[in-house]
């Protein structure tokens, strides 16, 4: 009977020692698998790198008198192209079709224009219509 019931209790508590071990085994699976989720949805928010594009290098157009310097060149699209008037007298660095206009450049200024759309944009000074260039942007 002594023996009987010492088993009893030896199984009892091996019993609740199994369930003990299997509940904290459960949780720590319910953990582990709640912050695999966790790790997942905040992986999930991160933006996906995009490797961007630098931005185009900025050029520059030396006036003269009575010249454009480089007469003509070509860009990426985005760039911005400053207009400095090197020169003695004034000038300009005005768009045959209209796309930009400096004004008048007096000896030492500068004009910047960024060129967003690809095309041919061919310029003259509105003074010396014998200055021209031209500025291809790709
Ligand atoms: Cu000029």
């Amino acid at each position: 009977m002594g023996t009987e019931s010492e088993e009893c209790s030896f199984l009892i508590f091996g019993r609740q020692l199994f369930y003990i071990i299997m509940r904290n085994y459960s949780l720590l699976i319910f953990w582990a698998i709640a912050l695999t989720f966790l790790v997942a949805m905040a992986n999930c928010t991160k933006p996906i790198p995009i490797y961007e594009v630098p931005p185009p290098i900025p050029r520059t157009v030396n006036i003269y008198d009575d010249f454009f310097d480089p007469p003509t060149f070509t860009v990426r699209a985005g760039t911005r192209i400053t207009f400095t008037n090197l020169g003695y007298h004034n000038h300009s660095a005005t768009s045959d079709q209209g796309v930009f206009d400096s004004g008048t450049l007096a000896p030492g200024q500068s004009f910047s224009f960024t060129f967003q759309d690809k095309g041919e944009f061919s310029f003259h000074c509105k003074f010396h219509p014998e200055m021209h260039a031209k500025i291809i942007v790709q």
